[in-house]
Order: structure tokens, then C-alpha cells, then sequence
């Protein structure tokens, strides 16, 4: 077994990526009972919302399951003590430093593992008390850093020291990315944009076909000039901010376009004006299958190429 499969007490040592109103208990129970860990998305969401998301996923898997925090969310706070009253396994956080609840979290018994996109932070949170951490690569959807996975993990590995497993995310989706991540020196993986192509996946067709469809070229970042990077999948909607940016459009049009973005695209499946996030990797999925077919092949493939068990 592999360090992250003892410390959550899974199967595999493949994380599903905590993506904001996509990962529901659905798909989070799915990559679960899978042999995997699924993750229900905090993101913005209200937290009646969530308690019931959790007690659902309780109720379609016996495996072990965590909760994203995203710490730019007002509800990031009321979602930390959530956690610990509905006693969830583990905690992975995104967007900001999550150390204020670290000590309350390790006191409840919950695994704490954050995402990092740079070695400082790592370094920090693992003083803190982080039981693992993500590096995160800027080939992931959604908000990134601006490290590369093939630079980040091997550095984030040799900055935390041996006791402290790291997961490798961004750009992963078949056996021989899993195989280089560990090559890499992580002990785990997380993926995102492979689990946006699967049928558990409760996205919109619309969104789910524009990540099959996606090539290699067919990727955008937008927010690069306000510091808030964030990686879609090239549509009328990001060539549009990249064109406001670039002209220096007022807050107010950046606020018209993008507020409800994400709920227009996985809710409403609107292509046009909806924020597909999506990673880099999307270019190599071309099929919809459901999430036990995909863990045991990406798993299968790794094991084969590394010559033994994860
Ligand atoms: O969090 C993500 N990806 C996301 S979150 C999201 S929803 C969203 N909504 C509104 C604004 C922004 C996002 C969509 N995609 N990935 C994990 C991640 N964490 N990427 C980068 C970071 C990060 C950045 C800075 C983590 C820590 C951090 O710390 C800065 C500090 O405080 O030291």
C-alpha cells in the first residue's frame, strides 16, 4: 500500500480533484466506492447545501470521502466546522492558506491536506501540521499557480522531507502520468479533468462533450493580468475576458460577464457564456466512462509501467 492508501485508508492512491459545483456526492461516492477518494466541493456553496451533500455521500459509499474547502468562499469558515461536526475523513483546501483551522481539524481526528502551488507554502503548512500536502501544476483547471508539475512535486518532495507524502495534481490522466508522478517522487495523484469526462459526473452534456472534444490547443487562461489566473476551456466566453483584459475593461463589465459563469456552464450547459474550467489534459480524453472503469485503468497502466502494486 502506498503512504496517501494508509493514511486514508483507501484502496488506490488517486485522489478525485475537489472542483467547485461540480463535485458533488455523486461523483465524490463514485470515485469512492472505486477504490479512490472522492471529494465533495465546498466552492461558494451554502452550507445547508453541503451537510446534505455529505450525509448523501454517507449514504452511497462505505469508503472514506473528503471535502474541498475553497478559502475564498464567505462560507469557508461555517464549511471548517462543518467538517468537524459531521466527522468527515479528510480535508484537502484551494485558494489561500488554511492554517487558522489546521489545529482544530488535527484535534477532530480529520487528515488535513492542502493544495500548494509553490514550495514556501508547503513548507509552511507542513509545520502547521498538514498530514500531506497537493502540488498543484498550472496544468489544472480552475485557479492556478504558476509552477508546472514536472517543476513543482520534485521540489515541493525534497522541501517537506520523507515523512510527509505528497500528492501530485495537474495534467494527470492516464497510467503514465500517474506512473510519472510517482517517478517524480509523489505517493499519490489527484485529477480533475478526467472526472469531468464521467458518467457519474452530474455537469451538463454540453460541458462534459466540450471536454471530450478539446484538443491539445483548445485551452485558455483568463484573469492573468488581475492575479487571478484561471484555466478554461477555450470558448466565445474566455476570448472575451482575455479582450476586456486586455483593453482594460471597468470591474463592473468583468463582474457582468463573469458572475454565475460556472453555474451557466455546468448547470445550464451554455458554452457560449459559461466558464468551462477545465485542465490542459483534456486534449488527451476522448471517451465518457464511469469512474470505477477509469480508476482501474489509470491504475493498471501505472502499475504495469512502474512493475508494482500502488
Ligand atoms: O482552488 C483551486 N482551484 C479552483 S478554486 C475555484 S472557484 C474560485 N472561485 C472564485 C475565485 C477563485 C476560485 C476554481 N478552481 N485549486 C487549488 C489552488 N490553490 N490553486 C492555487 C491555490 C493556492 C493559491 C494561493 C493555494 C494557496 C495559496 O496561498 C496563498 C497564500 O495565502 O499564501
Amino acid at each position: 500500500m502506498s503512504r496517501v492508501s494508509d493514511l486514508l485508508g483507501i484502496k488506490y492512491p488517486l485522489l478525485q480533484g475537489g472542483m467547485a459545483w461540480v463535485a458533488e456526492s455523486t461523483l465524490a461516492s463514485a470515485v469512492s466506492n472505486a477504490g479512490g477518494a472522492g471529494i465533495i466541493a465546498g466552492g461558494n456553496a451554502p452550507i445547508d447545501y453541503l451537510r446534505d451533500q455529505i450525509r448523501r455521500c454517507k449514504e452511497l459509499t462505505d469508503k472514506p470521502f473528503g471535502v474541498n474547502i475553497m478559502l475564498m468562499s464567505p462560507n469557508a469558515e461555517a464549511l471548517a466546522q462543518l467538517v468537524i461536526d459531521e466527522k468527515v475523513n479528510f480535508v484537502t483546501t484551494g485558494a489561500g492558506n488554511p492554517g487558522v483551522y489546521v489545529p482544530a481539524w488535527k484535534e477532530a481526528g480529520i487528515k488535513v491536506i492542502p493544495v500548494v502551488p509553490s514550495v514556501a507554502l508547503a513548507r509552511r503548512l507542513v509545520k502547521a501540521g498538514a498530514d500531506a500536502v497537493i502540488a498543484e501544476g498550472t496544468e489544472s483547471g480552475g485557479h492556478i499557480g504558476q509552477n508546472t508539475t514536472m517543476c513543482l512535486v520534485p521540489q515541493v518532495v525534497d522541501a517537506v522531507g520523507a515523512d510527509v507524502p505528497v500528492i501530485a495534481a495537474g495534467g494527470i490522466a492516464d497510467g503514465r502520468g500517474v506512473a510519472a508522478a510517482f517517478m517524480l517522487g509523489a505517493d499519490g495523484v489527484q485529477l480533475g479533468t478526467r472526472f469531468l469526462a464521467c458518467s457519474e459526473c452530474q455537469i451538463h452534456d454540453n460541458y462534459k462533450n466540450a471536454v471530450v472534444k478539446a484538443k491539445d490547443t483548445d485551452n485558455q487562461i483568463t484573469g492573468f493580468y488581475s492575479g487571478s489566473p484561471c484555466r478554461c476551456i477555450k470558448s466565445r466566453y474566455t476570448k472575451k475576458l482575455q479582450e476586456m483584459e486586455k483593453n482594460a475593461a471597468p470591474p463592473e463589465d468583468f463582474e457582468a460577464l463573469t458572475v454565475g459563469s460556472l453555474r451557466k456552464a455546468v448547470v445550464d450547459g451554455n458554452v457560449d457564456e459559461g466558464s468551462m474550467l477545465c485542465g490542459l489534459i483534456a486534449g488527451m480524453i476522448t471517451d465518457i466512462k464511469p469512474a470505477a472503469e477509469i480508476v482501474e485503468e489509470i491504475m493498471g497502466g501505472a502499475e504495469k509501467l512502474l512493475g508494482r502494486t500502488l
